[in-house]
């Protein structure tokens, strides 16, 4: 899961973050799920063994979206 970027959609934009707490394909799942619902978002990219998360979108995302987002999920955004 780590590394394949195979983006067909317009993408402007490609952040990774790092999301504490996840500890397993359920969790990824659960924050896939809460990013995509982000307007813009075009791609989630799960590292669930080092909680990085790569976030391509189409047009640039307040890091305070994403915040909310992970945290809506159930998870925290690493202070970085
Ligand atoms: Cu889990």
């Amino acid at each position: 899961m780590t590394g394949t970027q195979e983006g067909e959609e317009t993408a402007v934009a490609q952040t990774t973050y790092t999301v504490t707490g996840m500890t397993c394909e359920h969790c990824v799942a659960s924050v896939t799920e809460e990013l995509h619902e982000i307007d813009g978002v075009a791609q989630v990219s799960v590292d669930l063994a080092t909680g990085a998360v790569t976030v391509t979108s189409s047009q640039p995302v307040d890091d305070e979206q994403i915040r909310a987002a992970v945290q809506d999920a159930g998870y925290a955004l690493a202070a970085s």
